[in-house]
């Protein structure tokens, strides 16, 4: 990467010459609440505006729409391929369409699972959680670590990103067969059938058992989407954390797979589907509509069960989320009589305003995992409790792109400093 020897030398002088500046403050109320807005990781692939939503290298949504190569070739005409905005991320340029179809091709070379693993797989029980699953078959495939190897027979410190890169673009490459091998086991036969002579998105379309021009559509746009959300998010940071030990990228992303698998984080689009089949069969047996009416009804038990309404709410953003609008806009496109897709846009014109009266959300606009569930329930892709190991493939991209990165610009172990509630007492009462 030609960039590397200019982005190390501007961090190093930025290190030199301002490195004592102070560029903010912690208050207890931070240190209790699980840091929010503590400014103490340096993410190089995407930022997060509270009001504007994800940028990705400077692009928002609506401009990766503009400008990336999509399957048609033409920027613009569909949605972009996961392969552009991974060239994107790793590089900050804007790539043509050779050079994604040379990434597809790359990456399709890296793509053989060692022979352990689809037998291991195929080996757990079809009970055990998918994103249990994902993390077990990655973890199995870190026998093919490049940069475990290099480590091992003692490679140069400036030499470890060029190590980690081969393991990135491995996972990347290997994560649609372990993921569609979970899914056709768990669910259909499990055989994986593949077509590389499609894209990234449309291939891993194919092994999870899917031919339908529209669904690859959508999960180009799916996989793009959910690829990074700056470095604070619990799966970014995982990886960036574990991977600051040097353990490597197979092992540094199932860590940050472990994390997507919380219901706060990424499983809350499982979560989503199965509260709105709870509010239809609520309202089916007692013969009601599904409307603006019994969803209000619906949401005040959930609250008042103490429980959070998924889908809604998040750590930084404080407006509707733009990967939210954005599917939103697939679906008028594409699926607008949607009988479940009318239901979540109902959900939002009343949510927001529930969650105003409860009184407690920072943000009572919906996020990613509000709308995703829904739109792959209308291709018939309706086993939700899969749904998270979808993002988990995406987020590989992100996440891995900047790990690259970590070791490009030499960032140290990660190592923050933790104090006692006694420590705290004594800085109150000062
Ligand atoms: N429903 C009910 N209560 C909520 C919700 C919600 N959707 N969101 C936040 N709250 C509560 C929250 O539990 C907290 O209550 P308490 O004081 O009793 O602890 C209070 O409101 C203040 O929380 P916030 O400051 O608004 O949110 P926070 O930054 O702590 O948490 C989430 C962010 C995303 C964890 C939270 O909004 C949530 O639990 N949402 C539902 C789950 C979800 O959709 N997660 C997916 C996020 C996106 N992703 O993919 O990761
Ligand atoms: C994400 O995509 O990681 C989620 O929106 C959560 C976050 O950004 O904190």
């Amino acid at each position: 990467m030609a960039q590397v020897p200019e982005k190390q030398k501007s961090l190093a002088a930025l290190k030199k010459e301002h490195g004592s500046k102070v560029i903010g403050e912690v208050t207890i109320d931070q240190l209790i609440g699980g840091a929010r807005s503590v400014k103490c990781m340096l993410w190089e692939t995407s930022n997060l505006d509270p009001e504007e939503g994800i940028r990705f290298r400077g692009l928002t949504i609506p401009e990766c729409q503009a400008v990336l190569p999509t399957y048609s070739g033409i920027q613009g005409d569909g949605e972009p391929l996961l392969e552009s905005i991974l060239w994107l991320l790793l590089t900050s340029e804007v790539p043509t369409k050779e050079q994604v179809d040379s990434l597809t091709q790359d990456l399709y070379s890296r793509s053989k699972l060692p022979d352990h693993v689809v037998p291991l797989l195929k080996s757990l029980p079809k009970d055990m959680h998918p994103m249990t699953q994902f993390t077990i078959g990655l973890n199995a495939c870190q026998t093919d670590s490049q940069f475990a190897k290099a480590y091992a027979s003692g490679a140069p410190k400036t030499q470890y990103h060029e190590h980690v890169l081969e393991d990135v673009l491995g996972v990347i490459a290997k994560c649609p067969e372990i993921a569609a091998t979970i899914y056709r086991n768990i669910y259909f036969d499990g055989k994986v059938e593949k077509d590389t002579s499609l894209d990234y998105s449309g291939n891993f379309c194919r092994m999870l058992g899917y031919d339908d021009k529209s669904f690859d559509e959508l999960m180009r746009l799916y996989l793009c989407i959910h690829t990074d959300h700056e470095g604070g998010n619990a799966s970014a940071h995982t990886t960036h954390l574990v991977g600051s030990t040097l353990s490597d990228p197979y092992l540094s992303y199932a860590g940050g797979l472990n994390a997507l698998a919380g219901p706060l984080h990424g499983l809350a689009n499982q979560e989503v589907l199965k509260w709105i089949q709870d509010l239809k069969a609520k309202f089916d047996a007692e013969g009601k509509e599904v409307n603006a009416q019994t969803i209000t009804e619906f949401a005040w038990e959930t609250l008042n069960a103490k429980k959070v309404i998924p889908g809604y709410g998040h750590a930084v953003l404080r407006k509707t989320d733009p990967r939210y609008t954005c599917q939103r806009e697939f679906g008028l496109k594409h699926m607008p009589d949607d009988e479940l897709f009318k239901v979540v846009d109902t959900i939002y014109q009343v949510m927001p305003g529930i969650l105003k009266e409860h009184g407690k959300v920072a943000n009572p606009y919906p996020n990613v995992d509000s709308h995703s569930g829904v739109l792959l329930w209308h291709y018939g892709f309706t086993q939700f409790q899969y749904y998270t190991v979808l993002f988990g493939v995406s987020r590989a991209v992100g996440a891995l792109s900047q790990l690259y990165w970590d070791r490009a610009l030499g960032l140290p172990l990660e190592r923050p400093k933790s104090v006692t509630p006694e420590w705290l007492w004594a800085q109150a009462k000062k």
